[in-house]
């Protein structure tokens, strides 16, 4: 099981983390996902996670996303 941390930008309002929720959890690897407004980021975790994939599948939604 690993963890990563990503920073997003661009998440005004809960429409917006369950869009981001919604994406990273398509991800096959991804296990958990816990998004937060107030702190703009994400706790994700799963096995053999790949952190570029995260930030694509934040990106494609229209947010900004690094790895922490
Ligand atoms: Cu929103």
């Amino acid at each position: 099981m690993t963890k990563v941390e990503i920073s997003i930008q661009g998440m005004t309002c809960q429409h917006c983390v369950a869009a981001v929720e919604k994406a990273l959890r398509k991800i096959p690897e991804v296990q958990s996902v816990v998004v937060q407004l107030d702190t703009q980021s994400a706790t994700v975790e799963g096995t053999s996670l790949d952190p570029e994939a995260l930030i694509q599948a934040v990106e494609e939604e229209g947010y900004t996303a690094q790895v922490r």
